[in-house]
C-alpha cells in the first residue's frame, strides 16, 4: 500500500517568524551571514564558505560569467549553467577566474562593416554607449576603433552609414597594454580625459575595457568572495551523463564548486557521478534535488558535500503539474534539515543544505534559513537584474527581462530531467516567461540583505546558526494571510513617490 504523509506539504508563505527579545547589541550591522557550502567535521571549519547565503540558479537565463562576477563581488556564489557545451562552460569559468575588478570584457562589439542602425540597436539592447569595433566583431578580435555617442548624430547621419566612416579609428585611440594595473589604467584615463580605455595585447587584439566610472565603484566590495589567488569563487552545474568529460575541463579551468543539476536527484546516476568526482578531484560537489530524508541520506552516503533541496517549487517550473511529483518547499527543507541534524549527531559531519526554488519574497529566504537551510538558490530573483544574461525588453510600457526554465523547450536541457533511456526532451517541465526588470544586482541585494538582517534582529539572532537555534515559527491560517497584507484601506496609486516633509 502506498505511504501517506500525515501532514500536507507546505510552502514558505504559510509561515511567519515570531520575534524574540532583541537586545541592544543585536543590530543589523552586527549580523554575520557567512555560511558553509561544503561538509565539515565537528569543531572544524568548512573548506568553502560564502559570505551571504545566496547562490544563483544553474540556468541559461541566470548564471553566466557576468552574473557570477557580480554575485561574487557581493559575497555569494553562482553556479554557471550546464546546458551548454563543455568548452563554452569551461571558458566561462576561466573568464570569472581571470576577471579583475575594473577590467571589463567588452559586451557590445561590431565589425567596421556594420552600420549606424546596428549601433543604435546594440545600444538599445545592452544600454552601453561604448562599442568596440573589431575585425571579427568579437570581444577579443583585432581592435580597429571605438564608437561612442560622440561619434555620430542621429539627426544628420543616415542609418546605413558604415561604422568604419564614423568610429574613432585605432590610430586615434589611446590604448593601454594588457598586464597594466588598474591604477596605471586610471592614470591614463585621467591624463587623457577619457571615458574608457581599451587594453590590447601585442597583436592589437582587444582584451579589456577600463571605464572611468568603474574605478570608485570597484573599491567598495567589502564582502567579495575571493580564493587564495584573489580570483572570484565560482561554481558550475554538471549532469550525470557527460561528467567524465565535463568535470575535468571545469576543474582545469579553475572551478571551485560543482553541483549536479537535476530536478530529481534521488538516483543511482547521481551517486555514481558524486563517487567519480570524489575519487578523481579535490573539488566541492553538491547533489540533488531531493525533498526527503531518504534522498538526503542516499546522496550523502555517496559522498556529496552539500545537498540541494526542492522539486517543483521554481517560479518557471511545471514539474508538479506535468508529472505530479514534488513537495511544498517549506516541508521539504524542514525534513531534510532534520535529517541533516540527525546525521550530524550520529557522525559529527555537518552537510550543508541549499533550499532551491520558490523564493518570492525576501522573508522567504529568512524562513528557509530559520528552517535549517544553510543557503538558498535563486533563479527568478537574479533574472531580473542588469547582470543576468537575458534580453531586456519593453512590454506595455514596462521593462521586463526574459526568464525561461531549463525544462522548457527553449533551454532543451534534457539532461536535467533525464530518467535514463532516450536522450531527448519528450515533454516540457518549464515555461518561457518574463520577469519585471529590477535594476542592478547590487542595489537589489543590498535591499534584500537589509530586510533579512533586520529580521534576524527581530528574532534576536546575529548569525544563521543562531537563528536556526532560536527561531520560533508559526503556521498562519488562510484568514490571517489576508491580515498580513495591506487591507481595508484604499491604496494610493503610487505609494513609492509618497513623501512626508
Ligand atoms: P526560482 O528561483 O523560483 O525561479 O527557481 C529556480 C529553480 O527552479 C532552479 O534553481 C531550478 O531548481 C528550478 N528550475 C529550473 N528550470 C526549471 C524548469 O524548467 N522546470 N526549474
Amino acid at each position: 500500500m502506498a505511504y501517506y504523509y500525515s501532514e500536507p506539504s507546505r510552502t514558505f508563505s504559510e509561515y511567519l517568524l515570531v520575534p524574540n527579545l532583541t537586545t541592544k547589541d543585536c543590530t543589523p550591522d552586527k549580523v554575520d551571514l557567512t555560511t558553509p557550502i561544503a561538509k565539515f567535521k565537528r569543531g572544524e571549519k568548512s573548506p568553502l564558505e560564502i559570505k551571504i547565503p545566496f547562490s544563483s540558479a544553474v540556468m541559461q537565463a541566470v548564471s553566466d560569467d557576468r552574473l557570477a562576477v557580480a554575485l561574487a563581488q557581493n559575497g555569494g556564489i553562482s553556479f554557471l549553467f550546464g546546458s551548454q557545451s563543455i568548452s563554452s562552460q569551461a571558458e566561462m569559468v576561466k573568464k570569472v577566474k581571470a576577471f579583475k575588478a575594473g577590467f571589463v570584457i567588452s559586451r557590445s562589439n561590431l565589425k567596421p562593416q556594420h552600420t549606424l542602425k546596428d549601433v543604435l540597436e546594440l545600444k538599445e539592447l545592452h544600454g552601453h554607449s561604448t562599442i568596440a569595433v573589431t575585425e571579427d566583431g568579437s570581444a577579443t578580435g583585432k581592435l580597429l576603433g571605438i564608437v561612442t555617442a560622440r561619434d555620430y548624430r542621429i539627426s544628420r547621419d543616415p542609418l546605413d552609414k558604415p561604422v568604419s566612416e564614423f568610429m574613432t579609428p585605432f590610430e586615434a585611440l589611446i590604448c593601454g597594454k594588457v598586464g597594466m594595473s588598474l591604477k596605471e589604467a586610471n592614470d591614463l584615463i585621467w591624463e587623457h580625459k577619457l571615458n574608457s580605455l581599451p587594453l590590447i595585447d601585442d597583436n592589437q587584439n582587444l582584451v579589456y575595457l577600463v571605464f572611468r566610472k568603474d574605478y570608485d565603484r570597484n573599491k567598495e566590495f567589502p564582502n567579495e568572495l575571493l580564493d587564495s589567488e584573489k580570483s572570484y569563487i565560482v561554481g558550475a552545474g554538471i549532469n550525470s551523463r557527460d561528467y567524465k568529460e565535463r568535470v575535468p575541463a571545469l576543474v582545469e579551468a579553475g572551478v571551485d564548486a560543482l553541483v549536479i543539476d537535476s530536478s530529481d536527484g534521488y538516483t543511482e546516476w547521481q551517486a555514481e557521478t558524486v563517487q567519480y568526482v570524489k575519487e578523481h578531484f579535490d573539488v566541492v560537489i553538491g547533489a540533488g534535488n531531493v525533498v526527503d530524508r531518504e534522498g538526503f541520506r542516499y546522496l550523502v552516503g555517496a559522498g556529496a558535500d552539500f545537498i540541494k533541496v526542492g522539486i517543483g517549487g521554481g517560479s518557471i517550473c511545471i514539474t508538479r503539474e506535468q508529472k505530479g511529483i514534488g513537495r511544498g518547499q517549506a516541508s521539504a527543507v524542514q525534513e531534510v534539515a532534520q535529517a541533516r541534524d540527525e546525521y550530524y549527531a550520529e557522525t559529527g559531519i555537518y552537510v550543508p543544505i541549499c533550499s532551491d526554488g520558490g523564493i518570492v519574497h525576501d522573508y522567504h529566504i529568512t524562513l528557509a534559513l530559520a528552517m535549517g537551510a544553510d543557503f538558498v538558490m535563486l533563479g527568478r530573483y537574479f533574472a531580473r537584474f542588469d547582470e543576468s544574461p537575458t534580453k531586456k525588453v519593453k512590454i506595455g510600457g514596462n521593462f521586463v527581462k526574459e526568464y525561461w526554465g531549463e525544462g522548457s523547450n527553449r533551454a532543451r536541457n534534457w539532461e536535467r530531467y533525464d530518467t535514463g533511456g532516450k536522450t531527448t526532451l519528450l515533454f516540457e517541465e518549464g515555461v518561457d516567461s518574463y520577469v519585471p526588470y529590477a535594476g542592478t544586482l547590487r542595489e537589489n541585494l543590498d535591499k534584500s540583505l537589509g530586510i533579512i538582517k533586520s529580521t534576524f534582529c527581530n528574532c534576536g539572532s546575529l548569525s544563521i546558526h543562531d537563528l536556526q537555534e532560536k527561531a520560533r515559527i508559526t503556521l498562519v491560517s488562510a484568514t490571517s494571510l489576508v491580515e498580513g497584507g495591506a487591507h481595508d484601506v484604499i491604496l494610493k496609486e503610487n505609494t513609492s513617490t509618497f513623501h512626508v516633509d
